[in-house]
């Protein structure tokens, strides 16, 4: 799989436009020239594009220039010059495009095929036909972008490295997101949908790479994975209730809304759905006990290896997305 890149720096230009003509017409008939020189065509805009079939900013970390096509120039007997091609960027969804410069906000880009003219082309120039006064043609605008992005997903599954991330989007998704029994498999974020029975109805899931403690200061793959649960609509909090190493659950997950804590409150007060996973595990149950005990909030028991208890969690998740009015924190 191609490297995660979120962030990119690139500088693009619009087309200048094409020159406009100054030229006279003259034959035998007519004692007087005509002018009869065209408009140059104008520049090509450069556009930036959000799109789902995009994954990563990857592409623009190899090629930072970018440039829309010059308009044509125009020749006499009217002719205009074409209108110069536009340059397309296609970028993944939730890319916020700044000044590089400044720093200053242009655009985010949440919505699927949502894009914004980010260099306008030069206006071509005007021909002296229909006596008027010729004027060179305008320059394209040029800017350095900095794209960064921020993933768009309904539902961030977060959770210590091994607790069976990957294995419940690759459960309840068409994603195949890498699983294997040692930690920090998931190295960047996968997003997969899901459909249910409802036509009309199917989400996002991002598997997030595993948080440990210290994550918000950088440790592990750190804070640089946890400003993507940002723009979740849900947390998916997934529970190892079987694991090795003397971890505990409980702890986990004291551990893991702590750092969210310290990450940012926006993330700590997010809806979350507590999941207790690999309750194929016969020491599982217990762990569930006690968590019960400890606990008001209610816990989804499930084994995304087995694929038992899934389809509560989908109606839960479901559920919130489609009827809770609740506010984005
Ligand atoms: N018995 C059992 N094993 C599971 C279950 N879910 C996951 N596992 C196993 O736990 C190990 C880790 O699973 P992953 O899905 O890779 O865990 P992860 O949370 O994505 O891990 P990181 O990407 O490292 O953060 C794998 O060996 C899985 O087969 C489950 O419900 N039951
Ligand atoms: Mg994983």
């Amino acid at each position: 799989m191609a490297a995660f890149v979120d962030e990119a720096r690139i500088f693009v230009a619009a087309g200048n436009g094409g020159k406009g003509c100054e030229s006279f017409y003259s034959d035998k008939l007519n004692r007087h020239p005509r002018p009869d020189g065209g408009d140059g065509g104008n520049g090509g805009n450069v556009v930036i594009l959000a799109s789902r079939s995009v994954q990563t900013l990857l592409d623009y970390k190899f090629r930072q220039h970018h440039k829309a096509q010059r308009g044509g120039h125009a020749s006499s007997k009217n002719k205009t010059g074409k209108t110069g091609e536009d340059c397309i960027l296609r970028v993944p969804l939730g890319t916020i495009i700044r000044d590089y410069d400044t720093g200053l906000l242009i655009k985010d880009l949440t919505r699927d095929e949502q894009s914004v003219v980010i260099a306008r082309g030069g206006a071509g120039g005007i021909g002296n036909n229909r006596n008027r006064t010729p004027k060179p043609p305008e320059l394209g605008e040029a800017s350095t972008l900095k794209l960064e992005l921020k993933i768009v997903a309904d539902v961030g599954l977060i959770g210590f490295p091994n607790v069976g991330k990957s294995t419940l989007i690759s459960a309840i998704s068409k994603v195949h997101s890498k699983i294997a029994n040692y930690p920090f498999t998931t190295k960047q974020p996968i997003l997969g949908f899901v459909e249910s029975d409802d036509e009309n109805f199917h989400f996002v899931v991002a598997d997030l790479p595993g948080l440990i403690e210290g994550a918000h200061l950088g440790k592990g793959l750190g804070d640089r994975f946890l400003k993507h649960a940002e723009r979740t609509r849900i947390l998916v909090h997934v529970l190892d209730m079987a694991p090795i190493g003397g971890r505990d659950p409980l702890e986990d997950y004291e551990k893991i809304n702590e750092e969210l804590k310290a990450y940012s409150s926006k993330l700590f007060l997010k809806r979350q759905i507590v999941v207790a996973n690999k309750m194929d595990f016969p020491t599982a149950g217990d762990q569930l006990k006690r968590f019960r005990k400890k606990y008001k909030e209610t816990i989804f028991a499930v084994s995304a290896l087995e694929k038992t208890g899934l389809e509560n969690l989908i109606n839960q998740i479901k559920e919130i997305l489609c009827h809770d009015n609740f506010q984005e924190k």
